[in-house]
């Protein structure tokens, strides 16, 4: 049986646009029934010092990878677009973040899912409402659309 995913995309360094173009391609050779939200811009949150920009997405689909090898390929990926890590929190070309993996709750050294600052950017939470407003965060059993209020005041 397949877990409903729901990856968050980002890149604020280099061609934005096709950092995300090809993290989405990539994606939809893993994911089923795969969909993706519109880009939104953002301005950088609690990041080191002064950042480019982000364009940022969410992608929502079906897993037959365990938690653990989906997240090992989307660092794979994340390599294949030349993603640095110099300082915790740098300018990046490619991050994508394990969001949500069905209801699952994993806290284990180097993978928590779900991601546990999600539930207070808006960056995620609104392309995700896009796609999966009723999806449910299994740690506070609030759907995506409700979290998103909470954010919005
Ligand atoms: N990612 C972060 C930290 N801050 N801000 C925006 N706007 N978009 C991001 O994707 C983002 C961020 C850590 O991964
Ligand atoms: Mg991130
Ligand atoms: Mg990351």
């Amino acid at each position: 049986m397949p877990t409903i995913v729901a990856i968050a995309l980002g890149s604020n360094l280099g061609d934005r646009r096709a950092h995300l173009d090809y993290a989405t391609s990539r994606l939809g050779s893993i994911l089923g029934n795969m969909r993706v939200s519109s880009d939104v811009e953002t301005d950088p949150v609690g990041v080191p010092g002064p950042q480019p920009r982000f364009l940022n997405a969410v992608a929502v689909g079906e897993a037959t990878l365990p938690a653990r090898e989906l997240l090992a390929t989307l660092l794979a990926i994340e390599r294949e677009r030349g993603r640095e890590r110099p300082v915790p929190g740098a300018a990046r070309t490619l991050d994508l973040d394990l969001v949500l993996f069905g209801d699952q709750i994993v806290n284990e050294p180097g993978l928590v899912v779900p991601h546990p600052r999600f539930r207070t950017r808006r960056f995620v939470l609104e392309p995700l409402a896009q796609l999966a407003p009723e999806m449910v965060d299994p740690v506070t059993g609030k759907t995506v659309k409700e979290l998103l209020k909470l954010v919005s005041g």
